[in-house]
């Protein structure tokens, strides 16, 4: 596996040196709007601490990593009253990760209404 990458693309939105439209921050995790949603409300969920994903991901972090996944998921079902919420995560390239650096998706989702390609 490869090493962390500081300049990956959500390490520098992290240090605020690329926009992003954050819905929730707080000490040890950063949320914010997916750029291209595959579900309306679609928002990415961080960690501060730099991990390239679950393999080298400090298990010390990973308790109010998924406290934020589950407030982002209340939160947007609430907000899109939306009758369910897709969580998901990829680790490395062949599992599907593009952005090495460890998130979560959380999708809010409709009856009848597929996730976008
Ligand atoms: P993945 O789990 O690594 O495959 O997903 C990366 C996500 O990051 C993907 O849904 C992109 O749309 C999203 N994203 C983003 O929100 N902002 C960016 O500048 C880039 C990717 I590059």
């Amino acid at each position: 596996m490869s090493a962390y990458d500081t300049n990956n693309i959500f390490a520098k939105i992290l240090r605020g040196e690329i926009p992003s439209h954050r819905v929730y921050e707080d000490e040890a995790t950063l949320a914010f709007m997916d750029v291209m949603p595959q579900g309306e409300g679609h928002v990415l969920v961080l960690p501060k601490a730099p991990s390239r994903n679950l393999f080298d991901a400090d298990p010390a972090t990973l308790p109010a990593l998924i406290a934020t996944v589950q407030k982002i998921a209340v939160a947007a079902k609430n907000a899109f009253d939306a009758d369910g919420v897709t969580v998901f995560q990829f680790n490395e390239a062949p599992a599907g990760q593009s952005v090495f650096h460890l998130h979560f998706h959380v999708v809010p989702r409709r009856a009848g209404v597929p996730l976008k390609p």
